[in-house]
């Protein structure tokens, strides 16, 4: 049958994308078609509550209005113009960014993996040119079960099979240690901290399953790090962006990493844009036509954060997020007291996940995310067993009540 003539439902766009397109994903089986606030519809006119928000690229809210007209009137002025030319919105949109997460500098890319990498050159540069390790030397301290991006460079430190497997030969230069772990820290640091550049870690691993760390883990990292000369490298391109109830995990500790790597949120979700922040001694050793990209601090990438950053700070995204998150942990725990489906809730801010009473390779996290859709939520199983909730931050009290009673309803009716 032509397309024309085929009637567009969610059937033909799934069937389109299989025939198509790579299979390199395994949606949940909705087609989106729309999106604002704290809703998308699906091609049917289906609503739901986004409870995943483009794994917290959205923290705005879809389709943000501030964000989509800064981003239509530039559009209509200038997209891009590269970096072989200075233009008018990088400077500003540099000065806004250094000064609110407290920076002398920033290096402007465009999706998190692509910062991921940034920060690892820069580490490496500052560990040849300031700290002197031997040239090919430097050695980068990353956690067990991260995840940073899957560039052929970033996989090559993760230890999902998933991610890696068959893409090798993979980049030396990376030590595994165990996260949430400030033994196995200062002993690796302490056995051979003159090779070690940077520790590079997310302050919750997000793909891992929301693994929130203890209390003081960030700080003793940090404190670790400088007593060893080591940089340390926060990759909050998941957890920053007022996404954990501040504007960027590490405050929760009061650290500021020397790394900072944003992304994600950083453009409401309009646009890919990433971030790398350090001060001058370590963010100088980068010399003119020592790195870069195409797209890299564009106009229109400058113009869409900076309205993104102004939607965090005018409605106050960090406080909603830290108050809206202890709601609805503390709700998720009476869900626990009423099921045994659920065994845990953890999370920071409006980053959470519940743990299903079953094996990771069982199919129940999946198929309760299919009754969630039914029931006008969506959300999607990390790692088999838990199921990441993590709505837009513009998420309003009531409207979280009443996730909270879908997420209840769907749980206590669910038969395995
Ligand atoms: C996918 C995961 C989340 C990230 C952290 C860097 C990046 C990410 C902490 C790279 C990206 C995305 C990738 C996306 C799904 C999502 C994800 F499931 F893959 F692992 F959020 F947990 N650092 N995470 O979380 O940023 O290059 O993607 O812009 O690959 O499907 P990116």
């Amino acid at each position: 049958m032509s397309d024309t003539s085929q009637t567009k439902n969610s059937q033909y766009y799934i069937e389109l994308e299989d025939r198509h397109g790579a299979h390199n994903y395994h949606p949940l089986p909705v087609v989106i078609d729309k999106g604002e606030g704290v809703y998308v519809w699906d091609v049917e006119g289906k609503k739901y509550y986004d409870f995943l928000s483009a794994y917290s690229a959205v923290n705005q809210g879809h389709s943000h209005p501030k964000i989509v007209k800064a981003m239509t009137d530039q559009a209509q002025k200038l997209a891009l113009t590269s970096r072989a030319f200075y233009n008018s919105s990088l400077g500003e949109f540099e000065k806004k960014i250094t000064t609110l997460f407290g920076f002398d500098k920033v290096l402007p890319m465009n999706s998190g993996a692509e910062a991921v990498e940034t920060a690892v050159k820069l580490a490496r540069k500052w560990s040849y040119e300031v700290k002197g390790i031997a040239e090919d030397a430097a050695k980068i301290v990353v956690c067990e079960n991260n995840f940073h991006g899957r560039t052929t460079t970033i996989v090559s430190f993760s230890n999902d099979p998933d991610a890696n497997q068959n893409y090798g030969p993979f980049t030396p230069g990376f030590v595994k240690i165990p996260y949430n772990d400030l033994q196995a820290l200062e002993e690796t640091l302490a056995k051979d901290a003159a090779n070690i550049a940077a520790f590079l870690a997310e302050p919750i691993q997000g793909e891992a399953g929301v693994y929130v760390p203890d209390e003081g883990y960030l700080k003793g990292a940090a404190e670790l790090c400088k007593k060893y000369n080591v940089l340390f490298i926060a990759d909050e391109v998941q957890t920053g962006i007022a996404r954990t109830g501040k504007l960027i995990a590490c405050h929760h500790e009061g650290v500021q990493p020397d790394i900072l790597i944003l992304g994600k949120a950083l453009s409401g979700g309009m646009y890919p844009v990433s971030a790398v922040l350090a001060d001058d001694a370590i963010m100088n050793v980068i010399k003119p036509g020592q790195h870069g990209s195409t797209f890299g601090g564009n106009p229109l990438a400058c113009v869409i954060a900076t309205a993104a950053l102004d939607v965090v700070e005018e409605e106050k995204l960090s406080e909603c997020a830290e108050e809206l998150g202890k709601l609805f942990r503390a709700e998720m725990e009476k869900l626990i007291s009423k099921t045994d489906l659920i065994t845990k809730v953890r999370g920071k801010g409006l980053l959470n996940a519940i743990l299903i009473n079953d094996t990771p390779d069982s199919a129940t996290a999946w198929n309760i995310c299919l009754k969630l859709r039914d029931n006008g939520l969506l959300a999607k199983p990390t790692h088999g067993n838990i199921i990441r909730l993590a709505p837009p931050l513009v998420i309003t009290e009531e409207q979280l009540l009443e996730c909270v009673r879908i997420i209840e309803e769907t749980v206590v009716a669910y038969q395995k």
